[in-house]
């Protein structure tokens, strides 16, 4: 009974803003501006998609909803150029939205019994506007194999959707686990049904290089492999993961393309980030002459944590990484280069004659102001090529790289004070987003790296930090989450680390913070888990275990 009280209290407080009717609306992120209404459209086999003749974007929009309904639904359902017959009939109905209110990434829907109209202003709105569709169609229609006996409905509704961010991200590092191609696409997937727009491939690493760069062939044939499987931050072999084999793995520029492409033609940037100066040990196992001892004998790192074998700042690494960059930069069209820039201790430039030296010829400081130097010189190369370089929140000590855009991960501090100087920062702080964390109570959960990050607290972060002051806060860019792989070594197990969490920061990225409310993402969630069982992602019920 009391159960039935506080649903009906619940229900009382939050229909004002999600309308009353009886059509259930589990869209998921859930809209800017959200009206249901009563009744609802059925898509039938005379149904069309009408697109505006040479409209790529709306084509292309249209397309991914006719293949999807034509194989849940089996129906044949068709795109059509817009007459005025159809463009008035009891259609699915796309037009450019001209009244300027949905900017790079919004839409309009209306869903009435009589037509659903689509409004966008860009290719990638029209594509967010089905994604919306798609999940306001019944579930069944994320099924990979006909489904009989549904009635394909879309309920009444009105929509004006806008992301609250413009930089929506997850991060997946397939340095300390090579992940093959099609796991990568698939990730990408999913990224595209919650409405993430970067995709940030984390490729080089202590334990593994995985890009193919053509001048320097050794870093696939060397720093691409490592001798043992995994040996834990604490030293420990983990038998049920420890296989005694040789790990390795990395993608051909041909692939990379491929995904880069594929990434596109969902609406997914991809930034690709290659560590400097830390986290390079795989690299210096191939080319000991990037780092400030040659002599010393490097091997691609078989333990997790923080390594002291670093890039040394001298000519031959820059040639090096600029080397690396200009075939990075011909493979990413990204505006934005990951230059890494986290964890990098500074014992080697130390203890380095070399680096002493420089450090008194360039009158810095002390090692920290030599990190700026380097950060600073990549800088300007990446710049001179046009784009731009995002770091870790390290590379504001000793001084900020003049345009770099700062990832907060420490926590937020970093992230507040880069945009005190001025600089674009994306929240990612691992204390709300890292979802190599647990997720519920270790005790019953896959070995993890640590820490304690249930949904209820990702769902619960708000990127932009209130200290900030209105200004500042425009400086605040968005919101990503980490994988971080040292205890992931599968796609399966990416999938289960990543949703349901992910979809919990597809909302903060998306929705305004105003009416976000845990208890309605927690019930929609639920029948997003059913969209999520037909594509056979291997989530972690927590949630659902939980709240049973
Ligand atoms: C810190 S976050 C790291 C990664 C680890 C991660 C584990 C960051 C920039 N560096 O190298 O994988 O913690 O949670």
């Amino acid at each position: 009974m009391k159960h039935v009280i506080a649903l009906v209290l619940y229900l009382s407080v939050s229909l004002p803003l999600f309308a009353q009717t009886e059509n259930t609306y589990n869209l998921l992120p859930f809209p800017a501006q959200f009206a249901g209404k009563d009744g609802s459209f059925t898509v039938t086999g005379a149904t069309r998609i009408v697109v505006t003749p040479k409209d790529a974007g709306q084509q292309a929009a249209a397309q991914t909803l006719v293949s999807q309904l034509r194989t849940a639904s089996g129906l044949p359902v068709a795109v059509a150029p817009s007459t005025p017959a159809l463009a008035k009939g009891k259609h699915i109905v796309f037009t450019k939205h001209t009244a300027g209110r949905c900017g790079p990434e919004g839409y309009v829907l209306n869903v009435s019994p009589d037509r659903v109209t689509v409004e966008a202003e860009t290719p990638k709105g029209y594509f967010y506007a089905v994604q919306s569709l798609l999940q306001l169609l019944p579930v069944q229609v994320f099924s990979p194999a006909k489904v009989d006996n549904v009635a394909w409905t879309i309920p009444a509704c009105q929509i004006l959707d806008r992301p609250r961010y413009g930089y929506r991200g997850l991060m997946l590092d397939v340095g300390r686990y090579f992940m093959p191609v099609p796991a990568v696409k698939r990730f990408i997937d999913l990224m595209a049904i919650h409405k993430f727009n970067t995709f940030h491939w984390h490729l080089t690493e202590d334990q593994g290089w995985r890009i193919e760069i053509k001048k320097y062939p050794k870093l696939t044939q060397i720093s691409s492999k490592r001798k043992e499987t995994i040996i834990g931050h604490d030293g420990q072999h983990y038998p049920a993961r420890f296989d005694g084999k040789e790990h390795g793995g990395y993608y051909t520029q041909e692939q990379i393309k491929d995904v880069v492409r594929y990434a596109a033609a969902r609406h997914i940037t991809i930034i690709p980030e290659i560590e400097m100066p830390g986290h390079s040990t795989a690299a210096l196992a191939a080319y000991p002459e990037l780092s400030c001892d040659p002599g010393k004998k490097y091997e691609v790192a078989t333990r997790w944590g923080v390594k002291k074998d670093v890039y040394c700042p001298n000519e031959k690494t820059f040639t090096f990484l600029q080397d690396v960059l200009t075939e990075v930069m011909a493979l990413f069209p990204s505006k934005y280069i990951h230059i890494g820039g986290d964890e990098c201790p500074k014992d080697a430039w130390q203890q380095s004659a070399f680096c002493q030296d420089l450090i008194k010829k360039l009158k810095l400081k002390d090692e920290h102001e030599l990190q700026s130097y380097f950060i600073r010189r990549i800088e300007k190369f990446v710049n001179s090529k046009g784009r731009a370089i995002i770091g870790w929140d390290e590379i504001l000590e000793g001084g900020l790289a003049p345009n770099a855009t700062v990832m907060s991960w420490r926590g937020t501090k970093g992230g507040i004070e880069a945009a005190k100087q001025k600089h674009n920062v994306i929240m990612t702080p691992s204390t709300y987003v890292y979802l190599d964390f647990y997720q519920a109570n270790p005790a019953n959960e896959p070995l993890a790296i640590g820490g304690y990050l249930p949904i209820e607290k990702v769902y619960d972060y708000d990127p932009t930090p209130a200290e900030l002051t209105p200004d500042e806060q425009k400086y605040i860019q968005g919101v990503q989450a980490n994988v971080w792989t040292e205890y992931i070594p599968t796609p399966e197990q990416v999938e289960y680390m990543t949703y349901p969490r992910a979809a919990a920061v597809a909302e903060i990225g998306w929705m305004p913070k105003g009416p976000r409310n845990f208890e309605d993402f927690a019930m929609r969630l639920k029948a997003h888990q059913k969209r999520l069982d037909y594509l056979k992602v291997n989530y972690a019920k927590t949630l659902l275990d939980v709240r049973a």
